[in-house]
């Protein structure tokens, strides 16, 4: 049996074209069924659905043999895996916003402080400490948008696609730290043990995504 890890929602929806493509249909639709394992047309082949962040850890642990995790989750925190494969889906940026009307680049040029409120502390302070900003980091775990328009912090660092979250807070985008895809990441013992199948399945995957680039 082969065990892919999916989150609900945009990773989900943006995998069922690769994995048809590959020729595997899942049986069940999530936002429906309750059910937290789903079978596919391939009898060897199942879905186990858990929180975007909880991807890694599962196919680190061999929950999974392998999972589909946005890179944001996985340069956050993840260690003990093969990031094999950048699928191109859920394509999104992290970048740094502030409210309108406030001067970051004078903020960042005088040397002062930063507040910055996020839930990727990791990588935001790697960002600043690579650009010599000095900052104050505040974990959030959601709603980064409400931190500077409540004064908790001057600036966030989240991920933006369409920009429309922003623009509804009145918060600005003033830069960006980088490109956010989706990866298929497999377990490393698994790829030893069940190396036919895996390769097959990491191959079919690579064909799909070419074929839509
Ligand atoms: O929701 P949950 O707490 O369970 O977990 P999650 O929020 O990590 O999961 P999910 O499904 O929302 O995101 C999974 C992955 O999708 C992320 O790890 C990213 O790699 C990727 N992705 C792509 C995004 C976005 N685009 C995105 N726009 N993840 C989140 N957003 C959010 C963003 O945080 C902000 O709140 O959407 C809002 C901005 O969108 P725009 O279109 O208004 O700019
Ligand atoms: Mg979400």
């Amino acid at each position: 049996m082969i065990t892919l890890a999916l989150s609900k929602g945009r990773i989900f929806d943006d995998s069922l074209p690769l994995l048809r493509a590959a020729g595997i249909e899942v049986l069940e639709d999530p936002e429906k069924s309750r059910k937290l394992i789903i079978g596919t047309s391939r009898p060897d082949v199942r879905v186990v659905l858990v929180r975007a962040s909880d991807v890694p850890t599962y196919v680190q642990h061999g929950g999974a043999d392998l999972g589909v995790a946005g890179l944001d989750v996985l340069l956050e925190g993840s260690e003990g895996l093969y990031r094999v494969l950048d699928l191109n889906i859920a394509r999104c940026r992290l970048s740094v916003a502030v409210r309108e009307g406030f001067d970051y680049a004078g903020t960042v040029k005088q040397g002062s402080r930063l507040k910055v409120a996020t839930k990727y502390t990791h990588l935001a302070r790697q960002f600043f400490a690579s650009k010599g900003v000095h900052v104050d980091l505040i974990k959030l775990y959601g709603s980064m948008e409400l931190a500077p328009l409540t004064g908790l912090a001057d600036a966030i660092v989240d991920l933006v696609s369409t920009g429309s979250t922003l623009k509804a807070n009145h918060l600005v985008e003033v830069e960006k730290i980088m490109d956010i895809s989706s990866r298929l990441v497999v377990n490393p013992a698994a790829l030893k043990l069940k190396r036919e199948p895996l390769r097959a399945l990491i191959d079919a995957f690579e064909a799909a995504v070419k074929a839509r680039s």
